[in-house]
């Protein structure tokens, strides 16, 4: 059952548990045709979170800005394709949020170690019409769920293993962050933490 934070956003908690080996084994698939790597932020910093891409296109940052690209920058390849049972699986989720007909051209992959985090930011280099899906796996992390104006307070919602959270129409362009990931182990991805983000960007 959907736990709304907002209108439009819900968390589906443990939707994508019994996914999970299969997706990690994805992941890895994935990583090796298109290394993890931390990118330069314009503000002149590095991500602290290490990230890949597959589909038809990535997300990519550097001194210039951000931006979506059709080829992978450090390989000059196109992105890994998105494997038919990740779209469907974000498809069938989004339907569960109220989304229905969601199919996503892109999916980013974050990976997070201890000490990783994401500040405080909006998406909005898709399209804003339709939903993000996001599904989290291996150590927990605190998610950071703001409003439409970056001093909007925070909430901190826990996001575990299997974690789904869908967010579209009046909450796509919140603010939201992560909180820095704390050690640990978890059985099926060690150290990490991955998060997979869904979006429809062409
Ligand atoms: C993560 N990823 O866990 C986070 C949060 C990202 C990103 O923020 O852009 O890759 S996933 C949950 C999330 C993602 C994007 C937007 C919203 C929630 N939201 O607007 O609430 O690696
Ligand atoms: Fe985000």
């Amino acid at each position: 059952a959907p736990e709304w934070l907002d209108t439009g956003a819900c968390v589906l908690r443990g939707h994508a548990a019994g996914h999970a080996v299969e997706m990690i084994g994805g992941i890895r698939r994935i990583a090796r045709a298109a290394p993890f790597r931390r990118m330069p932020t314009p503000g002149g910093g590095m991500m602290s979170v290490a990230m890949t891409c597959c589909g038809a296109g990535g997300w990519c940052s550097d001194a210039d800005g951000y931006r979506y690209v059709a080829h992978d920058p450090r390989t000059g390849q196109p992105w890994p394709p998105l494997p038919d049972m990740w779209r469907d699986l974000a498809t069938h989720v989004a339907a569960c949020a109220g989304y229905a007909g969601f199919v996503p051209d892109v999916c980013l992959i974050n990976g997070y170690r201890p000490g990783a985090r994401m500040g405080l930011h909006q998406d909005r280099g898709e399209r804003l019409d339709a939903p993000v899906v996001s599904l989290s796996f291996g150590l927990p992390a605190i998610f950071q769920w703001g409003g439409l104006q970056r001093g909007d307070p925070l909430r901190r919602i826990p996001l575990l293993h299997g974690d789904v959270v869908v967010w579209g129409g009046p909450s796509r362009l919140v603010f939201h962050g992560i909180a820095p990931l704390r050690a640990g182990q978890h059985p099926v991805t060690g150290p990490c933490r991955y998060n997979l983000t869904f979006r429809r960007v062409w």
